[in-house]
Order: structure tokens, then C-alpha cells, then sequence
């Protein structure tokens, strides 16, 4: 069965932080600190998917979608990020798993969607290497909870980005800005989803898969300085997140500059290569890349132009995500499993929002091509059910297919949730 689903996240819908014994999230103490999101904006209340996720469940049934990927928010299992497991919270999810199995919509939680327990940050983060065993611990209990009715699960959602926003350039939570020095983030994030699959598997889960955010990279040029700029790039951005968990390796960091990765250890590789069910495709748009870059980084964004471009200014390429997926079958081979697009979606104001209708036609045109083309595609879900908080850009930045009055929290079903609803329907005659 080809998986139709829209994609959310728990710091990014359900508000209620302080609720059932929820702890803080290193999201609630960023979000609260002067400077840090647009307009102040927190995900203290959000989308309120916390008391009103029946309703949200009733929107999905209703569109005849028939998986939901949304994510476990750790600081509600385990409010310090360790220890025993908060009752409460497990509870949510549980009321959540069986609504969504009584609606015939596959449930298909994310472990960690960036919303870390804050007492695990005063640890250090994913700096330190613990919290990759930490993490295991809490995979285990969840699945334990929950894998006699969920049966597909994702460990990390955007592994990158979390690297890249939290840690390089602090743009995001935590807000540390160590440059290349937040490398070991990636290895500890990895360390941590190989632990996790291993924790997932002993408690009886069945399908496993990782999420990557991947881009094609596409030279600004085809002078050397550009086309090994772009190599650079897509080392950092693609290959070092899907090397190691599809073929055990690390790419070559040559380009950087960095000599010693002192932070990997003998047997971490293997634990880190664990077989996977799927992979979870994120994807948005290319990058295009001009090189060398400043401050010591080889590459540089040169800009995409000529392209429509989202309210969020982001270029829409539609084709982008066929030569992605066709790009990870000619790298993987037979080592890509099915690969699943966890995340596609765009933002843009108003209800009748027919861009995003142009948006979500042209992307789902371009996996069919990619199947034709030979990639073995398992799903799509859109980002998102709901306008969200988007991090750093609070709620000014719309990816919904349901308008959320961020004031009253009524919710109006967009034209791109009709088209959808209208999609589906086509597709089960
Ligand atoms: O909102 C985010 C999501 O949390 C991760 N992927 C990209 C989305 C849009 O920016």
C-alpha cells in the first residue's frame, strides 16, 4: 500500500509545555530568549494538538489520507531526558496511535524532531556522546509502549539541519555556534539512531527508517573552484548523513580541512550501519553552490534563480526531487532501501491557495517519473496538516494544507486540502 500522509512535529503543533509533566525542551528555552524567533514567537501553545488532536485526526480521516508522520516529544516521555517515563505523556500518544489505527491511518512517530529534553543540553547535548545511549533508552520505552500497533518508525528527522542551525550557526536550539566544530553532533545523532534501531528492533518494531533532508547540489559553474565547491557542499549536507547508515562509512572530510575525527570510535560505523526498512526522504529544493567560500567553509550558497519561489522565498523545482531520488539509486544501489518522502511541502499565505496546489501536482508528477525511473518509492506525505510554528520564523511562515487561526484555533481545510482530499479519491478506483 502506498503511503499518503501529511508530516508534523510535536514541538511544532501541540503547545501544553507545561502540561502532564512535560519537561522543558532546549525549543522552550531558546524560543523564550530575547532575539531568538521572529516576533518573540514560542510553541507555548502552538496548533493546541495537544487537546484538540481529535479534531486534527477527524481532518486527516476526512481527506482519506492514510498515514500520519508526526513526532514523540522526548521532555513528555521522559521530562529530564532519562530516568523513568512520565505516565502522562505516554498516555497521549497512545489515546493518539489508537484513534489513528481505528481511522485506518498508519502511524509513523519520529523519535527526535529537534525538541531535546533541556536537562540533556546541560549535559552538553549531542555534543556529548552519552545521549547517544540516552536515546536508545527512550526509543525503548516508547516501543515498548507502542510497536504492537505502530509498525513503522523513524529515529531522527533532519539529523542536518539539527547540526547545522542548532550547533553550527546557533540559529536554531540550542543556539551554539561552532562552525565545524558541531561535527561531532552528526556523529553523536548517528551513534544515537543506530542504538535506536537496535532498541526499536529488541522491542519488536518492524520497519525502521531514518530521515534525511537531502538537496541535489548543483554547481554555480563548471569551473574547478565551483565543481569541487559543490562537492564539498554535498559532503556535508547529503553524503555524510546517508553514508554511514546505508554503507557504513563516512565520506571524505579532506575538503575541509579536518584531519582528525578523533570522536569515532572502533565498532561505532557498524552500530551506526544497522539495516534499515526505508529511508526517509526530506526535500525542499537544490542548492546551488559557488566556491571557496568564507570563513574557512569551501563552498558558499550562490542562489537559485529563475524559479518561482515560495513565500518563504525557497525556489520550487519540481524536478529537483526526481534527480535526487534517481541520484540515491545510482549512489546506493541495492544498498537504498524503499525510500519514503517523509517531508515535501511548501509555504504560502491565504486559503485558496492554489500555488501550493501547483506545488504538491509538479512534486508528485516528478516521483511518479522517479519510479519509472526505477526508484522504489513506498510513500509521500505533505509538510504539513497544520500552519505550524516554523522555528526560527514563529508562525509567519504557512506550510498547512489546514489553515490554523493562531488566535481562536479554528481550523479551515485549504483548496490544497480539497485537491488532496480529490487525489486520493481518483487513486482508490
Ligand atoms: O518545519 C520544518 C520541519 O520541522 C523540518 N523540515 C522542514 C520544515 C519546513 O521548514
Amino acid at each position: 500500500m502506498f503511503l499518503w500522509g501529511t508530516a508534523t512535529a510535536s514541538y511544532q503543533i501541540e503547545g501544553a509545555v507545561g502540561e502532564d509533566g512535560r519537561g522543558p525542551s532546549i525549543w522552550d528555552t531558546f524560543s523564550h530568549e530575547p532575539g531568538r524567533t521572529r516576533d518573540g514567537h514560542t510553541g507555548d501553545v502552538a496548533c493546541d494538538h495537544y487537546h484538540r488532536w481529535p479534531e486534527d485526526v477527524a481532518l486527516m480521516a476526512e481527506a482519506g489520507l492514510n498515514a500520519y508522520r508526526f513526532s514523540i516529544a522526548w521532555p513528555r516521555v521522559q521530562p529530564t531526558g532519562r530516568g523513568e517515563p512520565g505516565k502522562k505523556g505516554l498516555d497521549f500518544y497512545d489515546r493518539l496511535v489508537d484513534a489513528l489505527c481505528e481511522k485506518g491511518i498508519v502511524p509513523a512517530p519520529t523519535l527526535f524532531h529537534w525538541d531535546l529534553p533541556q536537562a540533556l543540553e546541560d549535559e552538553g547535548g549531542w555534543l556529548n556522546r552519552d545521549i547517544s545511549g540516552y536515546f536508545a533508552d527512550y526509543a525503548a520505552i516508547v516501543a515498548e509502549r507502542l510497536s504492537d500497533r505502530v509498525k513503522m518508525w523513524i529515529t531522527l528527522n533532519e539529523p542536518f539541519v539539527h547540526m547545522v542551525f542548532g550547533y553550527g550557526l546557533g540559529v536554531h536550539a540550542p543556539g551554539r555556534a561552532l562552525f565545524l566544530d558541531a561535527l561531532p553532533v552528526a556523529h553523536h545523532q548517528l551513534l544515537g539512531h543506530g542504538l535506536a534501531v537496535q532498541a526499536l528492533r529488541a522491542a519488536g518494531a518492524e520497519q525502521v527508517l531514518i530521515t534525511n533532508n537531502c538537496t541535489p547540489v548543483w554547481p554555480a559553474s563548471d569551473s574547478a573552484e565551483d565543481l569541487s565547491a559543490a562537492d564539498a557542499y554535498d559532503t556535508l549536507h547529503n553524503l555524510l548523513f546517508n553514508d554511514p547508515v546505508l554503507l557504513g562509512t563516512y565520506p571524505d572530510f579532506s575538503a575541509y580541512g579536518i584531519a582528525k575525527l578523533d570522536f569515532i570510535r572502533t565498532g561505532d560505523l557498524e552500530t551506526i550501519a544497522q539495516p534499515l526498512d526505508g529511508l526517509g526522504i526530506n526535500y525542499y529544493n537544490p542548492t546551488r553552490i559557488a566556491g571557496p567560500g568564507s570563513g574557512g567553509l569551501p563552498f558558499e550558497d550562490a542562489g537559485i534563480t529563475g524559479y518561482p519561489t515560495t513565500a518563504f522565498g525557497w525556489p520550487v523545482v519540481p524536478d529537483g526531487l526526481r534527480e535526487l531520488l534517481v541520484s540515491l539509486k545510482a549512489r546506493y544501489g541495492t544498498a537504498l532501501p524503499p525510500v519514503y518522502i517523509t517531508e515535501n511541502g511548501c509555504s504560502y499565505e491565504g486559503v485558496d491557495d492554489q500555488e501550493r496546489i501547483a506545488y504538491l501536482d509538479g512534486h508528485i508528477a516528478a516521483i511518479r517519473q522517479a519510479q519509472r525511473e526505477g526508484v522504489d518509492l513506498r510513500g509521500y506525505f505533505v509538510w504539513s496538516l497544520l500552519d505550524n510554528f516554523e522555528w526560527a520564523e514563529g508562525y509567519h511562515q504557512r506550510f498547512g494544507l489546514v489553515h490554523v487561526d493562531f488566535e481562536t484555533q479554528k481550523r479551515t481545510p485549504k483548496a490544497s486540502y480539497h485537491w488532496l482530499k480529490g487525489l486520493i479519491e481518483t487513486l482508490k478506483d
